[in-house]
């Protein structure tokens, strides 16, 4: 299907950013502020429990009437409602992107192909709540009587990255007596040291796959099963310790998964979009049914925000219009995500995902190359540990890297001076990358001459303080939502798709077609390029020699 999109690059909006950009590019955030004393006050933002301090970015007032300009020029208000409504708005798969639907309350209705879909999602969040309940309180038993005490969730990339990330982030919510684990990767080594100190007995397999065909996440359930059977010897044991989440109900049960114990979700559900929907089994078994329906509630007010706010006031526009910003114009490559919250931890992970299998496309929506950059890199790490490592490139360093901190008022762990001393770093951080430290400021330390130009800091690198009450289910929500949408928003702009995925595909046929090559005991011929025909046979010969 082809959808017909507005050129980024021939709105009047772009074009007088462009204009724009070469007047203000040698401003420096010193000025700024000192030529506006309110300017920390006014260019905020505030919504939902969420503070967005974006005051310390190299923009202007011009430059933001002008990118908010460029987002109704879009057409992003348009491409919002189709988005709500339930249109197919990934239109490579033709399908809805409707995850907004999971955490709409019952009274809702949203259509996908005529069908009202939100009774059928709250059928499933209630057979997943009375599941949870029975696995927590001890009535659902193992095969051999025993109440489950570790639940191993296997699943790869949108089948993992958002429970993990949820389970680490809502910890301090979760039962310490039942334990979640995760399995992702094909590597043996990821299923070996995850079972290798427990209990098939008390151990319960979540196996997570829309599909119920990808290739890790099979190998590794057949794996958990020939293990579970080793050790509790009955096939009948299989009943007691898998349960599948899957939109494919003939793959659950052709894997010998009862489809009485398979939590369904929809093809509009994408993969990284997907830790709203029975993806998310696992972190309500770990933090209870009524924590997770409280953050489906703050995703759900991120929603209505996103929705309805103006854009000037809308956290995720803005986020993703300063976002562009630097992308487009400045040329910045990464953006760097600085949780000071330990509990976040897999965080910046998270959101690799969400960001760049959404958004690193080169092809727009009507098929033709974009002649503009679209997703930056995510990477990041939780404070403080960065600023003893990597944080030296953004002060010093030769490239540009916005940043996002994110941090809450109220530890959830409080321990003498710590969480003062967390924040107190998290804010300096902030305020040396935007002012730094000029040659006079330096000189004045008695720094002697030859060693004060590597004791200057620039300066004028640009962040956002996103700021939150305390790290709540709920507030969980509305983070994530909050980078939902403005990956979304990013993603109208670029004119993309950002709900496919088709760059995963070539490495996973090619994977397939070596795996037989790997295994096979006759020298087959190899068709491949020099390089890969080399390596293979290297493999081939060395894995074959004695220890
Ligand atoms: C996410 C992608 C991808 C997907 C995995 C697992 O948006 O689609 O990361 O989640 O490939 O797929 P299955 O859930 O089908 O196993």
């Amino acid at each position: 299907m082809m959808t017909s999109i507005p050129l980024l690059t021939r709105l009047p909006a772009w074009q007088a950013l462009q204009t724009h950009y070469a007047k203000i590019r040698g401003l420096h955030l010193r000025r700024l502020f000192a030529e506006d004393p309110n300017r920390g006050e006014r260019l905020t933002a505030e919504a939902v429990g969420i503070y967005l301090d974006y005051s310390k970015h190299l923009i202007t007032g011009e430059t933001l009437e002008l990118l908010l300009q460029l987002a109704e020029e879009a057409g992003l208000r348009t491409r919002i409602d189709a988005m709500f409504r339930g249109e197919k708005i990934n239109v490579t798969e033709n399908r809805a992107a409707l995850h907004t639907a999971l955490r709409a309350p019952v009274e809702r209705a949203v259509f996908v192909d005529g069908q009202n879909v939100i009774p059928q999602v709250h059928a499933v969040l209630n057979r997943m709540e009375e599941f949870a309940k029975r696995v927590r309180n001890g009535q659902w038993r193992g095969h051999t009587g025993k109440s489950i005490r570790t639940v191993i969730n296997i699943g790869i990339g949108g089948s993992d990255l958002g429970p993990v990330m949820a389970y680490e982030a809502l910890r301090h919510y979760s039962r310490r007596d039942l334990t979640c684990r995760f399995v992702s990767n094909i590597d043996g080594t990821d299923f070996a040291e995850t079972v290798r100190d427990l209990d098939a007995g008390e151990t319960l397999f979540v196996i997570s796959s829309k599909t119920f065909k990808t290739q890790e996440t099979m190998t590794n359930a057949h794996t958990a099963r020939d293990w579970v059977l080793k050790a509790l010897k009955d096939p009948e044991a299989v009943a007691s310790h898998f349960v599948a989440v899957s939109t494919n109900a003939e793959e659950v049960a052709g894997f010998g998964i009862d489809t009485a114990n398979m939590f369904e979700f929809w093809d509009w559900v994408g993969g990284r979009y997907s830790m709203d929907s029975a993806i998310g089994l696992s972190t309500m078994i770990a933090i209870g049914p009524e924590h997770f329906r409280s953050m489906l509630g703050g995703f759900h007010q991120m929603d209505e925000h996103f929705r309805t706010a103006p854009f000037d006031r809308n956290l995720p526009v803005l986020m993703g219009l300063l976002g562009l910003w630097y992308n487009n114009f400045f040329g910045a490559q990464t953006v760097a995500v600085l949780p000071y919250e330990q509990y976040l931890k897999r965080f910046p992970a998270y959101l690799q995902q969400l960001t760049m299998e959404s958004n690193g496309k080169r092809i727009t929506m009507d098929g033709t190359e974009v002649a503009w950059q679209t997703a930056p890199v995510y990477w990041g790490e939780p404070g403080t540990n960065g600023q003893h490592s990597f944080y030296q490139l953004i002060h010093q360093g030769t490239k540009l890297i916005p940043c996002d901190f994110i941090g809450f008022i109220q530890p959830l762990n409080p321990i003498g001076r710590h969480h003062d001393m967390l924040m107190a770093n998290m804010f300096a951080q902030a305020e040396a990358m935007a002012f730094g430290k000029t040659s006079e400021e330096v000189l004045a330390d008695n720094t002697p001459s030859w060693l004060a130009p590597h004791k200057v800091f620039e300066g004028n690198r640009p962040s956002s303080t996103i700021l939150l009450e305390r790290l709540t289910p709920e507030a969980l929500g509305k983070l994530v939502a909050l980078y939902e949408h403005s990956v979304f928003t990013q993603g109208v702009l670029w004119g993309i798709d950002s709900f496919d995925q088709w760059g995963v595909e070539l490495g996973k046929a090619l994977a397939a077609r070596i795996i037989p090559e790997l295994e096979s005991e006759n020298e087959s011929v190899l068709d491949h390029d020099s390089s890969t025909s080399i390596l293979i046979r290297r493999y081939r010969m060395l894995k074959k020699l004695p220890d």
